[in-house]
């Protein structure tokens, strides 16, 4: 940690994959770099393009990804890990491995004084029907157990046919199908007991808005994904700024 005011990182949806060799570049100058300076770095799912199983914990982009994650833990920065839709299969393995906390999904935590509810987000999107009922299938310990057992050619390849499935019944889903829904929101906003933050990611919809529920004020912050650059939340006591990564 450097000197100046405490901070916190945010970060989701960097979809690492070999494909982009890119990102990971950048994510881990970023880990070398800026996060250091920080006293605690969320990432909030999304990470990796998918996640086949702790077991590849050894593959060359998981290792060099585990390895300065690691760094970064030990080196006095709090790492949290919260799965995303992508890498929900990155569990007690992982965390262990980069020194994390797995969060569950939803989180509340204390941010300098403010009460800050933590999601992937993809619970949020409640209007996505057929996406709502793929997840309860996968998130199916019994699901996983089997698919976790199987060779890792197996998976990768029925990883396959899900992304295709997937960006197949996206195109010809509404844009406002993918979003969260506000009656989502809300509701997890009540059942935190009303925080006045809430940080998400998942919608690649980078962006601040207001909400009132019951007469409170929460304002809601969406992760950007990284694609052309990343991009960080800095949040210290003084309130939340973005942090572009190039
Ligand atoms: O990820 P993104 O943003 O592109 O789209 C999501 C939703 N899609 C998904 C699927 C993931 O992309 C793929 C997950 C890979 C996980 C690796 C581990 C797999 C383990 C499986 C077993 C435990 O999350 C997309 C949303 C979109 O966000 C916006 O919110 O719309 O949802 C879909 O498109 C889902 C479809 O509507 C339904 C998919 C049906 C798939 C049927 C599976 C058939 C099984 C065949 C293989 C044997
Ligand atoms: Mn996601």
């Amino acid at each position: 940690m450097g000197a100046g005011p405490a901070f916190t990182l945010f970060i989701s949806d960097l979809h690492l994959t070999d494909a982009r060799p890119d990102l990971t570049d950048l994510l881990l100058r970023f880990l070398e770099q800026s996060a250091p300076q920080a006293e605690a770095l969320y990432v909030l799912g999304d990470l990796f393009e998918f996640w086949l199983g702790d077991d590849t914990l050894d593959e060359p982009l998981n290792a060099s990804v585990v390895r300065a994650l690691r760094r970064l833990s030990d080196g006095g920065t709090r790492l949290a890990f919260m799965q995303g839709n992508r890498d929900f299969l990155a569990g007690t393995g992982f965390a262990a491995a980069v020194g994390a906390t797995l969060l569950p999904d939803p989180t509340l935590v204390d941010l300098y004084g403010v009460p800050t509810l933590l999601l992937h987000g993809d619970t949020l999107c409640t209007d996505d029907v057929a996406y709502q009922a793929f997840r309860r299938q996968v998130r199916n310990p019994m699901v996983q157990q089997q698919f976790l057992s199987l060779p890792l050619a197996a998976r990768r390849q029925q990883v396959g046919q899900v992304r295709a499935q997937s960006e197949e019944q996206k195109q010809v889903k509404a844009m406002e199908i993918m979003d969260v829904t506000s009656t989502a929101v809300d509701d997890a906003i009540r059942a935190a007991g009303f925080p006045p933050r809430l940080i998400h990611g998942h919608t690649h919809r980078p962006a601040r808005h207001e909400h009132r529920v019951d007469g409170h004020r929460c304002e809601r912050w969406v992760l950007a994904d990284w694609n052309t650059h990343g991009e960080a939340l800095r949040v210290d006591a003084s309130g939340i700024a973005r942090l572009p990564i190039t």
